[in-house]
């Protein structure tokens, strides 16, 4: 691949007419090189103008040079750079070379005016040129310092637009040339290519001839060809093509009140993304930052039941909006998710759904929720349901470690288990008990837990032999995604379905050859079942010790 500087070099110097494009920030640059351009004019004019300044040198050359190195970053094609009149004196032209070189830019023009300069078409009559010599030394300086030898050096010639002549302009266009610069450009500001065709037909061919044709623009391209132009620059064209949409857009919005009239007749949001290669970032997030960063599970919480032993207190909302301590069941729950990192939170409403108001969470519904119990809640989050998946119950309270820890799983199905409850465990007491292959043994180093099966007193277990409660805190991960759907569609298929929890589920995944792993925790947890839940949930939350009661 060519450098930038020797891709400018060959559009400057190869057979037939090329064609640059004005920018004026990184996104413009980007999109003239997508337009399919070769090369970028980084006009003096846009650029000031996209800063807001005028184009009298009133942003400073290192102002400029910060917008040329985003334009650098945001292309791969050469840039021409108008320099103006490389903002000072040969040793300011000297420094800006070495910076610009070192931002990738490919070339530099400067114009035979005086610094501060003021656009060539605003009283350009009224305008000073430099002395020929002393801006043959800015060129000659310019040359003496590129360190790459294809870094062009354009010199623009201003006679023209001063309206001192024909010969003048050659004069100068001449000693510039013999000074070392590698291109002509020869300005105009006459409605017609006149003058710089008569100038072009003299010059022939001496150097490569650049033009301009904002004033001549009628002029058809084929007389550019014809004269033997070398270049031909666009010089402002995207800036203000972007002026009369902003205009437009802007005055329609402020007018209407409303954005409805807009949307369809501007880019969507997604493109903004593209142009700025999201993906490439999102790609390289993967890559590159630490797992527990980038590998957050979304979580999916089933709050869709009322929680009726709980009466009057849950009349107007669901239990999982219960506040403790001012603050809904739910709301902290999200909370302890966020700290976490964990940001994709769906819910899973069914009693009252229009109470649940917490904002930046994906609100699902189980329509059938009266007659159904959480697995058929469950089923309605299963699109939320992915390869790295936390479910939980919606009237949990959780010391944080907990989510902490589930989440490092890596085993495809995990659950929480509290195995501080075993010794008071009776047959009375309703509660998802499980028994599982070992017991917790509380040591450091614990052995691989799995679930066995979850009890059922229906069927005349006795919740005596439990090693522990589920909590009712999962984590589904890689692999446990298929297994969860191919339980969960074998279920579903069963006339019994809306009678089955998510412990239904949980027994079925044990048929697996790996049955889910138990993660055993000792206590520091609470759901709210009823109204003594609600006192100690309150102690709970401040901190304070609380005994778990069954
Ligand atoms: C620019 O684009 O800033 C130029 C060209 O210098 S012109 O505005 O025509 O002078
Ligand atoms: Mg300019």
């Amino acid at each position: 691949m060519k450098s930038r500087a020797a891709q400018l070099r060959d559009l400057l110097t190869g057979n037939g007419l090329n064609f640059l494009m004005e920018a004026h920030n990184g996104l413009s640059a980007k999109i003239v090189e997508e337009a399919g351009f070769p090369g970028i004019w980084a006009s003096g004019l846009t650029m000031s103008a996209a800063l807001g300044v005028r184009d009298n040198n009133e942003a400073s050359w290192t102002q400029v040079l910060e917008t040329l190195e985003f334009m650098s970053d945001a292309t791969s094609i050469p840039i021409l750079v108008d320099g103006d009149t490389g903002y000072g004196d040969f040793n300011s032209v000297r420094r800006l070379v070495k910076k610009l070189e070192q931002r990738g830019v490919a070339g530099l023009c400067i114009e035979d005016k005086l610094f501060p300069k003021t656009n060539s078409f605003i009283n350009g009559e009224a305008q000073p040129l430099a002395e020929i010599a002393e801006f043959c030394g800015k060129i000659k300086a310019a040359k003496d310092t590129q360190q790459d030898p294809n870094f062009c050096l354009v010199a623009r010639v201003e006679a023209l637009i001063a309206g001192w002549g024909l010969a003048e302009a050659m004069r100068r266009a001449e000693a510039y040339r013999a000074a070392g610069a590698d291109a002509i450009l020869m300005h105009s500001k006459k409605k017609d290519a006149g003058e710089i065709f008569e100038f072009a037909r003299t010059w022939d061919g001496r150097a490569p001839l650049i033009i301009v044709p904002t004033m001549y623009y009628s002029t058809p391209t084929q007389q550019f060809r014809a004269h033997k132009i070398s270049v031909v620059i666009w010089a402002n064209h995207l800036l203000r093509a972007a002026i009369s949409a902003m205009q437009q857009t802007a005055a329609k919005v402020y007018k209407e009140e409303s954005l409805t009239n807009v949307e369809d007749h501007i880019v969507p949001v997604k493109e903004i993304f593209r142009l700025q290669k999201s993906e490439e970032l999102i790609a390289a997030e993967e890559k590159y930052l630490q797992p527990s960063f980038t590998k957050q599970p979304n979580a999916v919480i089933l709050a869709a039941s009322r929680g009726s032993e709980l009466g009057e207190l849950t009349q107007a909302r669901p239990k999982a909006m219960l506040p403790i301590g001012g603050k809904p069941i739910l709301a902290r729950l999200v909370e302890d998710l966020r700290s976490h990192g964990i940001r994709d939170i769906a819910v899973v409403a069914g009693y009252k759904p229009e109470t649940i108001t917490i904002d930046g969470i994906t609100l699902l519904h189980n329509p059938d929720f009266e007659h159904s119990k959480d697995l058929a809640t469950l089923a309605c989050a299963l699109p939320k349901v992915k390869d790295n998946t936390l479910i939980l119950y919606g009237d949990l309270l959780l010391r944080r470690y907990i989510v902490r820890d589930l989440i490092e799983s890596d085993a495809p199905i995990t659950i929480v288990v509290d195995s501080n409850v075993r010794q008071k465990i009776t047959d009375k007491v309703k509660g998802d008990y499980v028994v599982c292959n070992v017991p917790d043994e509380r040591s450091v180093f614990s052995p691989d837990a799995r679930l066995v099966k979850c009890l059922n007193s229906a069927a005349g277990e006795s919740f005596r032999q439990a090693h522990g409660q589920w909590i009712g805190a999962l984590l589904v991960r890689g692999p446990g995604l298929g297994l969860l759907k191919e339980s969960l569609t074998r279920l579903q298929s069963r006339s019994d379905f809306p009678n089955f929890s998510v412990t239904d589920l949980l027994d079925d995944l044990v048929t697996f050859e790996h049955p889910p792993r138990v993660m055993y925790i000792s206590g520091d947890w609470l759901d709210v079942n009823n109204l003594p839940d609600v006192e100690r949930a309150s102690t709970f939350t401040q901190g304070l010790t609380y005994q778990r009661q069954l």
